[in-house]
């Protein structure tokens, strides 16, 4: 028997692939690359710290890689097919994000890998939105929207096939992992040819841009690559240099000393030519983008709510006539009240930590010396560190930020908020993880870990 390949492996691989294909689909996305490439070599030269500190965390050589896509789907069918596909890449469903409060008819979840280990190989995840068809207005294009979707077939029939001999074997080796790759890259191709009319195209624009980026075409395209950046505000600024169409403002919180969360900011969707069904009327779409990423400190449900909260007073201050760089100053102002501290962050709890062992000796001599485990004081005598712990997940109000300046049109429509955690889940055919209880988790475990290292020391 040949042995099975390891799921971090194939995400690996299909996150290049994925790189491979969108950046011969989209031009501008390998500009966005060579800039961020650009940005992150200058910061490394200037912060040596910083650099140490990646080389340690084995983080050094993928800084430029992928950190994120997105894609939108159409069906229950479909979502609940994509999160079968993506378990055999050791990714699974994390968050629920209800996108309708900022007026886009869909809500998400984040496909990504869970454990550290996992992450540390490669995080690559996949932001995922399903249409939310039952907020379309008008009841006929309703239908035939539902219609329209339930004809299509997203994924090759090998990509299916795979799919259940991945799920019975409990894997696949080498020559199945590179065709399972290949056929699943398929789905996520751009079709210029819709499959819709021009008239119909329209009809699903004027409902909302989104309805038709979705219900138009043959498969979900992935509408976005996402790499990292050292200095998001740098690569901001250096966008327009290189003729590329930043959004206006970055999402996400300030710049700070200890980065918290997530901060992103995208080059506006480019028009493509496309073709409508039928009599080939050519027409244009406007859909797909690229993203760069920073990304900071995991926070406590009680350092999310103080973000949110510190957030929302910013977008209650802009005035009608406010303008990008009002917005950063009012974001700066409003987030004076987060600390940027790291002990503040730790004692406060608002951010979660991992501890580290900083000075062997002393650990093995506090812990010979018969005293009892105390974290603590531990970490006030310099003996044990705590390090942040990353934030793997997204923002809605940023996606939301993402989303709205991709859509290629000002005005949009919105929507009550209306949150539907147990429909999205019905359709997804299995429960989302709670974030916030998986970075307790791994707080926890790094905290049992050392209490063990510990023990097993003690006289
Ligand atoms: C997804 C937008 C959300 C992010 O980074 O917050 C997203 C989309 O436009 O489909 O990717
Ligand atoms: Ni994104």
């Amino acid at each position: 028997m040949s042995s099975l390949v390891n799921s971090d492996q194939i995400r690996a691989q299909f996150s290049q692939s994925m790189s491979a294909m969108y950046r011969q689909e989209v031009p501008q996305y390998g500009t966005l690359l060579d800039l961020v490439a650009d940005i992150n070599r200058a910061t490394l030269e200037q912060n040596p710290e910083l650099r140490r500190q990646l080389e340690e965390a084995g983080e050094l050589e993928r800084i430029d890689l992928e950190r994120h896509g997105a894609i939108r789907l159409g069906t229950p069918e479909e979502l609940a097919t994509m999160r079968r596909v993506f378990r055999i890449m050791g990714m699974h469903p994390v968050g629920y994000y209800d996108l309708s409060v900022a007026g886009v008819p869909v809500h998400s979840t984040a496909f990504r890998p869970i454990d550290d280990a996992a992450l540390r190989v490669n995080p690559f995840r996949v932001f995922t939105s399903l249409l939310r068809l039952e907020l379309i207005a008008d009841p006929e294009l309703r239908d035939q929207a539902r219609q329209i979707l339930a004809r299509r077939r997203i994924f090759t029939p090998r990509a299916l096939e795979l799919t259940q001999l991945a799920e019975s074997a409990g894997g696949l080796d080498a020559p199945q992992a590179a065709e399972f790759v290949r056929e699943v890259t398929q789905t996520f191709r751009w079709h210029a040819e819709a499959t819709v009319s021009h008239d119909t195209h329209q009809q699903l624009n004027a409902a909302h841009r989104l309805v038709a980026d979705v219900v138009s075409f043959k498969g979900p395209h992935i509408n976005h690559l996402t790499p990292r950046t050292l200095d998001i505000d740098a690569a901001q600024a250096e966008m327009p240099r290189r003729g590329v169409a930043a959004k206006d403002v970055v999402e996400g919180p300030p710049r700070r000393r200890h980065p918290i969360l997530l901060r992103q900011t995208s080059f506006k969707a480019l028009e493509e030519a496309i073709v409508f069904a039928g009599d080939g009327t050519p027409g244009a779409h406007t859909a797909r983008f690229g993203e760069i990423e920073q990304r900071g400190a995991a926070l406590t449900r009680a350092g999310r709510a103080l973000y949110d909260r510190l957030l929302g007073q910013v977008r209650s201050m802009a005035s009608a006539g406010s303008t990008a760089g009002d917005y950063q100053a009012r974001l700066e102002a409003a987030f004076a009240e987060f600390p940027d501290d790291l002990d503040a962050l730790h004692d406060q709890q608002l951010a979660f930590f991992h501890y580290r062992v900083r000075d062997a000796a002393a650990f093995d001599q506090a812990a010979g010396s018969g005293a009892a485990f105390d974290l603590a004081a531990l970490r006030r005598a310099g003996i044990v560190e705590a390090h942040p712990i990353v934030y793997e997940d997204f923002l809605p109000v940023s996606a939301a930020g993402i989303f709205q300046s991709n859509l290629g049109g000002a005005e949009q429509k919105s929507y009550a908020a209306n949150a539907a955690q147990e429909l999205f889940e019905a359709a997804l055919q299995a429960p989302v993880a709670d974030e916030i209880a998986l970075y307790a988790q791994s707080q926890q475990a790094s905290i049992d870990a050392l209490r063990q290292r510990y023990a097993a020391l003690q006289p």
